[in-house]
Formats: structure tokens, C-alpha cells, sequence
């Protein structure tokens, strides 16, 4: 397992700035965000474009749907809270919008 850095208590309110829609859970240590599509087939393709680019970032999300609504939660794992990763998957995950 890597180790990956946190992301400093600046970074890491800037993330939110530049993200709205996106909040602190876990104490700090992810960040959720829910998505309202408008049915099933919408919600579902939104998931199948986020797990490429999952995959591809090698930086998976945790996730929940029910029919069409899709809430993600980021965090690193090897860092053990909010990281780089989790900013640039935030982005990549709005500009999927
Ligand atoms: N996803 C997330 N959310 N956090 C991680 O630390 C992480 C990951 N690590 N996907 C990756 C995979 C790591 O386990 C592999 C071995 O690169």
C-alpha cells in the first residue's frame, strides 16, 4: 500500500470552494456529494462513465444508488482521509456533468 499525503486544512477548504455540492463526512475525513438524475437508465450511465474513469485514476469511489439517485463518497484509503486524489476525481467527476 502506498502512502499518500493529506491534503492540508487549506487544500482541503479550497477543494470545497471550488466544488460546490461536495461536503465534509467523516469528520473531515471524505467527502460526499448526491446526484438526482431522472430515472434509473440516467443514474446508472452517469456510474458506468465514473467507474472508466475510476479505473483509469486507479481511485475508486464509495457509492450508493437507488434507482436515480447516486450518492459518492471520495477518500483515499492509502492516506488514510481526503488526498490529491479525491480533488482530481471531484473535478473529474463534475466535468462528467
Ligand atoms: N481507491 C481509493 N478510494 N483509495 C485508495 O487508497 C485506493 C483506491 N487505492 N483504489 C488504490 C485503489 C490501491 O489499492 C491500488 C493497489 O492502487
Amino acid at each position: 500500500m502506498t502512502t499518500v499525503p493529506q491534503l492540508s486544512d487549506q487544500d482541503r477548504d479550497r477543494l470545497l470552494a471550488d466544488h460546490p455540492g461536495w461536503e465534509l463526512a467523516r469528520e473531515g475525513a471524505a467527502i460526499t456529494r448526491t446526484f438526482q438524475f431522472g430515472d434509473f437508465s440516467e443514474a446508472w450511465g452517469f456510474m458506468s462513465r465514473v467507474a472508466l474513469l475510476a479505473d483509469s485514476q486507479d481511485h475508486h469511489p464509495e457509492w450508493f444508488n437507488v434507482y436515480a439517485k447516486v450518492e459518492i463518497t471520495l477518500t483515499t484509503h492509502d492516506a488514510g482521509g481526503l488526498s490529491i486524489r479525491d480533488s482530481k476525481m471531484a473535478r473529474a467527476i463534475d466535468d462528467l456533468l
